[in-house]
């Protein structure tokens, strides 16, 4: 492969809040495109769009659409990759998909390249990206599991709205503005489109993103579980997770708490190997007010850490504050980045 090599690229789900991302994120790395296809639900096709200063007209995503691209950015809901990516992928691209619909196939990578890229060599035509609060928190225990052996997370999520899309943003606004006017809140998406029950999210905090399943947690919280073990390539680390929307607009924050395997390990020795780990800023400085938050991390593409302290009961036991832009590196960053590495690393054909 040379460097001048360039690509036919299609973003599916380009006028979506990820979708916009991607756009951004190809634009900011220079990523090689030949030809740029954006593509969308019938919803949102026929919207302009612009990109490096030409203006593009959004198609509905048909299986032909698909004809000599080679790489498919997906991120317009799981119906539509199910739908879609095969068809992709028939025709000769390689999908980076960016919704839960292949995460857990074995056949599938699941990739944050700063924790498993190699991964990605073995695939078969798609690579999903993870779930957005599975992606900061792996980044950031990445260099604690290599270091000092990983045997428990215990994680609290603190998420914002634009996870849910463009239509979440709206709903905040509308409530916040509509409670500081003091008129009557109107609740009609989260915590989850389509269910029976809608909540106010403005001045609230919501214990539900996404379904609930059988065993209690929702499916936001076993994405976090069970994408955690298989990008960490260890079904034996025992994690739990809660996952909670709270009203601000971008970048979630998580408590994580750690155990590891090795004893004797300290504060300072887990900040300086975090402090070492690709794609990771530590933000750690208490005397001196000095840790990540939603709005320092917004418009980042890297992951923050903070507040990282030892616990006190349990000798292996550690406490950290993840931050991260949710819509960059919890997903159109890290989906560019798979990109870039299947280009980089000659891993588009097989
Ligand atoms: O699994 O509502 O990629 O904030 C992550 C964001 C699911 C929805 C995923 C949200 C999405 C979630």
């Amino acid at each position: 492969m040379t460097s001048e090599q360039q690509f036919n690229v299609a973003v599916v789900g380009a006028t979506g809040a990820v979708g916009v991302k991607m756009l951004e994120t190809l634009d900011q790395k220079n990523f090689p495109i030949k030809n740029l296809l954006l593509l969308s639900s019938k919803r949102s096709a026929g919207k302009e769009v612009e990109f490096q200063g030409r203006t593009y007209i959004v198609q509905e995503a048909t299986p032909e659409s698909f004809e000599g691209v080679d790489i498919a950015l997906f991120s317009a809901g799981g119906s539509v990759s199910k739908a879609l990516a095969p068809e992709a992928v028939k025709r000769g691209a390689v999908v980076v998909d960016n919704t839960s619909a292949y995460r857990m196939d074995p056949d599938v990578p699941l990739v944050v390249p700063e924790v498993n890229e190699e991964d990605i060599a073995k695939h078969n035509g798609i690579i999903a990206n993870p779930n957005c609060s599975t992606i900061q928190m792996v980044a950031a225990l990445k260099p604690v599991q290599d270091l000092f052996g990983l045997s428990r997370v215990l994680v609290s999520t603190y998420q914002a709205v634009s996870g849910a899309g463009n239509e979440a943003v709206e709903e905040l606004r509308e409530q916040s503005q509509a409670l500081l006017n003091g008129e009557a809140v109107k609740a009609e998406l989260l915590p989850v489109s389509g269910a029976e029950k809608h909540y106010p999210i403005a001045f609230n905090a919501l214990p539900q993103i996404d379904v609930f399943q059988d065993n209690g947690y929702t499916f936001e919280e076993m994405k976090m579980i069970n994408e955690t073990k298989k990008i960490m390539h260890d079904d034996a680390i025992q994690v739990a997770a809660t996952c909670v929307r709270l009203p601000f607009f971008t970048s979630h924050a998580e408590s994580v708490y750690v155990e590891v395997d090795k004893e004797g390990v300290t504060a300072a020795e887990l900040k300086e190997a975090i402090s070492q780990a690709a794609g990771v800023v530590l933000e750690d400085d208490p005397a001196n007010q000095v840790y990540p938050t939603p709005l320092s991390a917004s418009g980042k593409s890297e992951v923050f850490v903070g507040r990282i302290r030892k616990d006190l009961d349990n000798e292996k036991g550690f406490h950290l504050w993840v931050v991260s832009d949710n819509l960059l590196k919890g997903a159109a960053w890290n989906s560019v980045q798979i990109a870039e590495s299947l280009v980089k690393n000659n891993w588009l054909t097989k």
